[in-house]
């Protein structure tokens, strides 16, 4: 039981932090420097909070990566045909039937193949036994990521993820290309803003339907819209908030919803924005590039050395001595 009472210990001191830096509407990924800093003194022994060249908070690990973190850990359940099943087990082995409800739920259930289609946002209901059961949102064959978004009663939120592999033929997608506009069940979104690494930005997104601005979105969740990010190549989990939530006498029920918005790394990254709108929920998508660096941006005299000419040894080579 060591590993609960120490959570607890943590979670006290990390909300702490998130109260007095982050209000409500703030980035629920990475954690700040202070928090992280806690997390260090928390556990000991934990060796993965050196971000070297990074140097920001932004660079600490991303949610969704490990099936077991802070001694939870992610099972999957054999269900029915249909259905989606899975426990997650605490640092006794036993399921975790006690969570906190955040925005509106005790349990987000996020799906999307390894090649970023089929993104989907379900909440699961959980059964005296510690099962979570849900009409299952793989919808086909492919190897998908399944995310379990939590906060568990005394421990503090996470996210772990695990592949579940759906048999079948096999279609790889392309990811689609970066573009600031999108359509969705008749609404066009357009997307404004530039996600940075290690940066906090602001990102807009605004939704029409037939040439006019949406003004009476409906509250999902307890906001007017949820944004997920998941990062090509590793689909690392970012679960972004809107800046304002209904009722704080300043946001607005659209157009435009507003994140605030911090990626952990340089990147393609595909965007996932669910709203509600005539009783129906939405989900707009995006590919995005963060950090904007393109090779052909690089100036020749910065750019990573050329391989070694086969005859000169490694240390002759430097950057930009000449190759151009
Ligand atoms: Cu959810």
């Amino acid at each position: 039981m060591s590993t609960p009472l120490k959570l607890s210990g943590f979670a006290l001191g990390l909300a702490a932090v998130f109260g007095a830096a982050y209000g409500v509407g703030r980035v629920v990924g990475p954690v700040t420097p202070a928090a992280e800093s806690r997390h260090d003194t928390a556990t000991a022994g934990h060796g993965d909070t050196e971000h070297p060249g990074g140097g920001s908070a932004a660079a600490h690990r991303p949610g969704g990566l490990l099936v077991s973190d802070h001694g939870y850990t992610l099972t999957p359940v054999a269900a029915p045909a249909g259905e989606f099943a899975f426990q997650i087990t605490g640092g006794d082995g036993r399921p975790v039937t006690a969570y906190d409800v955040a925005h509106d739920k005790r349990m987000h259930l996020i799906v999307a193949r390894r090649d970023l289609s089929g993104f989907r946002h379900v909440h699961p209901d959980l059964g005296p036994d510690g099962t979570w059961r849900v009409a299952s949102p793989l919808a086909g064959p492919g190897v998908w990521r399944a995310f379990a978004d939590f906060t568990p009663t005394g421990g503090d939120p996470l996210t772990l993820g695990i592949d579940v592999t759906v048999p079948g033929a096999l279609t790889s997608r392309p990811l689609p290309a970066p573009a600031t506009s999108t359509t969705v069940d008749g609404y066009t979104v357009t997307l404004a803003g530039d996600p940075q690494p290690g940066r906090t930005a602001e990102l807009a997104l605004t939704i029409s339907r037939d040439g006019a601005p949406v003004t009476d979105l409906e509250p999902y969740l307890g906001a007017y819209g949820h944004l997920v990010a998941l990062r090509q190549g590793d689909l690392a989990y970012l679960h972004v908030h809107p800046d304002g939530e209904p009722g704080d006498g300043r946001t607005r029920p659209g157009p435009a919803v507003t994140f605030l918005a911090e990626v952990p790394s340089a990147g393609t990254y595909r965007l996932y924005l669910d709203f509600k709108h005539g009783g129906v929920v939405h989900t707009a998508e995006f590919t995005v590039v963060a950090g904007g660096v393109h090779a052909d941006d690089i100036p020749p005299a910065t750019r990573a050395p050329s391989p070694p000419a086969p005859t000169g040894s490694a240390e002759h080579g430097e950057p930009g001595h000449g190759h151009d």
